[in-house]
């Protein structure tokens, strides 16, 4: 199962409906916040993979989700720097979560249709990530993504497949 997580409107579902049919998503398409959890079928090849999204409205019970997780999606809206510290919060105390230790993470950087290069930048300083990528046990893959224009879908498609 894999799971996919990150704060209130950073961009979860839209990235899951693009990921799905790319055809289905441009600007103009709207969602809804989540309300608890929403599981997401996956087709590739032959080969189904579920993922299920957890509402940032849910945050405080991600936990009981955790069970026969094997990869972590954590979604951050670059676009929106105010919100990097309680992403951040959340973060950590996800991977520090004991059913999580053997996980993949995949860092997601949303709406990077919506960003400049630099707040990439500065959303991995805040977030300290260099140092936390040597402090963690889990391998920590990050991707620059956007639901509008497609980038990154190829690369996630390819950590959700891959063993
Ligand atoms: N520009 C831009 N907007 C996006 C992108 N992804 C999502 N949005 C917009 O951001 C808002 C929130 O998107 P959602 O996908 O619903 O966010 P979420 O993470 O599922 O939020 P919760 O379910 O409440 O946790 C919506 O208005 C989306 O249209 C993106 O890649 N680029
Ligand atoms: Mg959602």
């Amino acid at each position: 199962m894999v799971l996919c997580i990150g704060p209130k409107g950073s961009g979860k579902t839209l990235l899951i409906r693009k990921i799905q049919n790319p055809l289905d998503v441009d600007e103009t398409t709207s969602t809804v916040p989540t309300m608890g959890t929403n599981i997401s079928n996956l087709l590739v090849g032959d080969k189904l993979y579920e993922i299920r999204e957890l509402g940032g409205g849910i945050a405080p019970i991600w936990s009981k989700y955790f069970q026969n997780v094997g990869k972590v999606m954590f979604v951050i809206d670059t676009s929106n720097l105010c919100q990097i510290s309680e992403a951040g919060v959340l973060l950590y105390t996800v991977l520090v979560h004991p059913l999580l230790q053997r996980a993949k993470f995949l860092l997601v950087l949303s709406k990077m249709d919506h960003s400049y290069r630099q707040m990439r930048n500065e959303a991995l300083l805040m977030l300290q990530m260099k140092r936390l990528q040597k402090e963690i046990k889990q391998k920590m893959t990050i991707v620059e993504a956007s639901a509008i224009t497609g980038e990154g879908r190829e690369e996630i498609l390819k950590w959700i497949t891959e063993n």
